[in-house]
């Protein structure tokens, strides 16, 4: 999962460590510094100058450990340059990648750094950082959510045809009975030929009960209904499915307006494949910005070496990402974890 985005980050990782350790003055102490700005006769400069490339390789490690040494923008630019190019080629969103590549320069530019570690360590807090920033927006306690809320909880799931939404359904519900919480299925998309059986095939497979009508009906009444049996059951979630396409994506966004009105849905959330890259992210902000979403599931996670998806969706709609789909069985549901995805984006898991 993510291996190309994972490999272009630690080779910014590498150009950060190579360039310091190529470019930076290390500075050993206080006094020395001192001495240096006080010295500015030509004739020390050059003693300087061969002092300073008579530093031999383990003086030079040396005081990286122990001393500190000073990156500036000129240091930084090509490494910044070259990790923008990588994540582009990886499908992070235009403004995503440079809110990264900005961070990372505040991060790194400027005041001399205490180097307690080799320099790669200092750019790997970094991107750390930067790359948190970008994947913890909005982040909710999804299960706390659940149980402070109202009963029934409706959730509705949008996002276009073929990206997991019905598979994605019978895993939350799955997901939803491992944390106590019993739910009913409602099938809103009554547009396609064969919606119906395949979500009922899951509903049985799990147990779970399913409302829907006949194809063509009223998607809104569906959910109506799937609401107030879970009502009169003491059934904590309804789990709403909708139809990816209609015939313009106008219709879709009405249809999703109107479930809106009829049902009140607790959570909105978009769901899309990790591996449509840029395409998911810009669905995601089309779908926010007609019907505003809680959070999405990225499905097919298993599948993408990219990541761009997955490092951009959160920022750009400003919601959560909540889940990743990580296969086609039911099991195969990550509850998404901001700290996990960078751990893994950098090698660490
Ligand atoms: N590899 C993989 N396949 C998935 C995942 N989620 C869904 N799929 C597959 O994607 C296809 C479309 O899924 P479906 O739930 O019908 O999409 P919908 O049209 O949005 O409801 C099915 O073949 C699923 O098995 C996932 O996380 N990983
Ligand atoms: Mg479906």
């Amino acid at each position: 999962m993510f291996d190309r985005l994972s490999e272009k980050l630690s080779s910014f990782r590498s150009d950060v460590e190579e360039t310091a350790e190529e470019q930076a003055e290390p500075v050993e102490d206080s006094a020395e510094e001192e001495t240096e700005e006080t010295e500015d006769a030509p004739a020390d400069e050059a003693a300087d100058a061969a002092e300073d490339a008579d530093l031999s390789l383990g003086r030079r490690a040396k005081s990286f450990v122990t001393g500190r040494v000073v990156l500036d923008e000129n240091d930084l630019e090509g490494p910044l340059w070259d990790l923008e190019m990588a994540m582009l080629e990886s499908d992070v969103e235009m403004s995503v990648a440079e809110a990264i590549t900005d961070r990372l320069e505040q991060e790194l530019v400027g005041e001399t750094r205490t180097m307690l570690e080799r320099t790669g360590g200092v750019a790997d807090e970094a991107l750390r950082e930067a790359l948190l920033e970008v994947l913890q927006v909005g982040q909710f306690d999804f299960e706390e959510r659940l149980r402070t809320a109202d009963k029934p909880v409706v959730i509705v799931f949008t996002g276009v045809n073929g990206v997991g939404k019905t598979t994605s359904i019978a895993k939350v519900a799955r997901y939803l009975d491992h944390h106590g919480f019993d739910a009913v299925m409602a099938n809103g998309d009554t547009y396609r030929a064969g919606a119906t059986e395949q979500i009922r095939e899951h509903a049985d497979n799990l147990e779970v009960e399913l409302i829907s009508h006949d194809q063509g009906g009223d998607p809104a009444a569906v959910l109506y209904d799937g609401k107030e049996y879970a009502s009169a059951h003491d059934i904590d979630v309804v789990l709403a499915d909708t139809a990816g396409r209609l015939h313009t994506s106008q219709g879709l966004m009405d249809q999703l307006e109107k479930i809106g009105r009829v049902v009140d849905p607790d959570l909105t959330i978009f769901v899309d494949e990790a591996v449509a890259g840029q395409d998911a992210v810009r669905r995601a902000r089309e779908f926010h910005e007609a019907i505003p979403i809680d959070g999405s599931i990225l499905t097919k996670a298993d599948a993408d070496t990219k990541g761009g998806a997955a490092i951009s969706i959160a920022h750009v709609t400003g919601k959560p990402i909540l889940f990743l789909g990580t296969g086609q069985g039911y099991d195969d549901l990550e509850r998404f974890d901001p700290e996990d995805m960078v751990d893994r984006l950098l090698g660490e898991s």
